[in-house]
């Protein structure tokens, strides 16, 4: 070190917890650790996990950095540690990120960087002077957490920052469960890696899949929900008082938990007393449920992923069918005509199927926190109901100033049935 700058171990860990590598609130801890043990003064970090595996990240150190890239599949993460002055040894942080990633094995190379007999030393008073005044104006924390979520496929992500802290973390034998705390969201409840829904723009999303079927329809009485764990479409479908009764299943009680744990907003409805909630699997639910029991079925589910793959295949939307009373609607969230784009044409084919052509109606809504922020609908009708001819204006309007609903109006009803020309085309073959 006597006559260098800087020392780089350049690092590989092998046979890692997969688990560890996929986390980045977990990575971006134990990096930060790492530089805090071998006594290197932080001043800020950099991290995003791409879905569905790796995280990335840098904790920049007043003596250089930490990075790291991981690959899961392979329980490998390739890490650089740079540092330099003599107070800092990279060896403390290799040490400790062996134990913290589970690492079975690790192999270092330690390069030695900026060796002083070739460089030349300029005058650097003047710098100094800079240097000085920019640390009298320095009043924040030094050390500045740069967290980030990505809901991704492979060709369209969408990145949340967020503070780092994780709320809730509860893996089932279906999927995991998560809420984190976004700085511009609000919580935000996420299911193996993908946005479900955030405090601050869920209504968008619960009053468009909840009361546009309600409003074009009002004989219906009964309602099931299949999915829909926050609580956030039984909280909107509650608030049309004249339904007899609201039966909602849920795969996941977890996701239950964590809304009424973490989303106090949007997990107010579980007491009411219309509501008959059932921890089942909404697909077997379907399956066994006598025809014609449902005036309105919601399917609330998640991406055609893990256990809402099958929310996404014709024998569950040909039960949907079968279980709906004659004038009986369905409404679902369909995907984003830009983000799962085969899913989304694939649904309205196969309701079309099922429903008859003339029977199917696509609409969408614009919900920041989805990827690519256009996010579609499907509205199909058993009977002759319209979702627009037989929407009564007033009687919406009237529903929305008493609810003081922030996203849905009449208006909205009907302009979110005017599909975008790509979009009609989309559907159209
Ligand atoms: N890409 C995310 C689609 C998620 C739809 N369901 C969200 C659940 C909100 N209640």
């Amino acid at each position: 070190m006597d006559n260098t700058l800087g020392r780089h171990i350049l690092v590989e860990f092998f046979g890692c917890s997969s688990e560890i590598l996929n986390d980045v609130i977990s990575i971006e801890e134990q990096m930060v650790n790492a530089a805090k043990e071998a006594q290197a003064t932080v001043i800020n970090s950099t991290f995003h996990h791409f879905s569905p595996y790796g995280v990335s990240g840098v904790v920049v150190i007043q003596e250089s950095h930490l990075a790291i890239h991981t690959w899961p599949e392979y329980r490998y993460a390739a890490v650089d540690l740079f540092t330099c002055g003599t107070e800092v040894d990279p060896w403390i942080a290799y040490d400790y990120l062996k134990k913290a990633l589970e690492a079975t094995y690790g192999s270092a190379m330690e390069m030695k960087r900026g060796a002083i007999d070739l460089l030349e030393r300029v005058d650097t008073k003047a710098l100094e002077i800079i240097r000085k005044d920019r640390e009298d104006q320095h009043t924040e924390p030094r050390y500045k957490r740069d967290v980030w979520f990505t809901d991704k496929d492979e060709n369209i992500a969408l990145s949340i920052r967020h503070t780092g802290n994780r709320l809730y973390r509860k893996k089932s034998e279906y999927q995991t469960v998560e809420v984190l705390e976004t700085h511009a969201y609000g919580k935000m409840l996420t299911i193996d890696n993908i946005v479900m829904t955030t405090e601050k723009d869920e209504f968008i999303y619960h009053e468009m899949i909840s009361h546009v079927a309600l409003l074009s329809n009002p004989k219906i009485k009964k309602v099931l929900v299949i999915g829909g764990g926050d609580g956030g479409t039984i909280r909107e479908v509650l608030r049309h008082e004249h339904l007899e009764q609201v039966t909602m299943v849920e795969i996941d009680e977890n996701v239950i938990e964590a809304a009424k744990l973490h989303l106090p907003t949007i997990s107010t409805a579980f007491d009411h007393p219309k509501l008959q909630l059932l921890i089942y699997d909404g697909i077997k639910y379907l399956a066994n449920c006598p025809a014609e029991t449902f005036d309105l079925i919601i399917v609330d589910g998640s991406d055609p992923l893990g256990p809402a793959e099958g929310l996404f295949s014709a024998s569950f939307y040909q039960n949907a069918y079968r279980c709906l009373t004659n004038d009986g609607v369905l409404a679902l969230q369909s995907e984003g005509p830009h983000f799962n784009r085969e899913a989304f044409i694939d649904l309205n084919y196969c309701l079309k199927n099922i429903f008859g052509q003339d029977q199917v109606h696509c609409y969408l809504a614009y919900i920041p926190t989805y990827p690519t922020g256009m996010w579609s609908f499907h509205y199909a009708s058993k009977g002759s109901v319209h979702p627009t001819k037989d929407l009564e204006e007033s009687v919406a309007d009237a529903f929305v100033t008493k609810h003081d609903l922030q996203y849905y109006n009449s208006g909205v009803h009907r302009a979110a049935f005017a599909l975008p020309n790509f979009v009609a085309k989309m559907l159209s073959k």
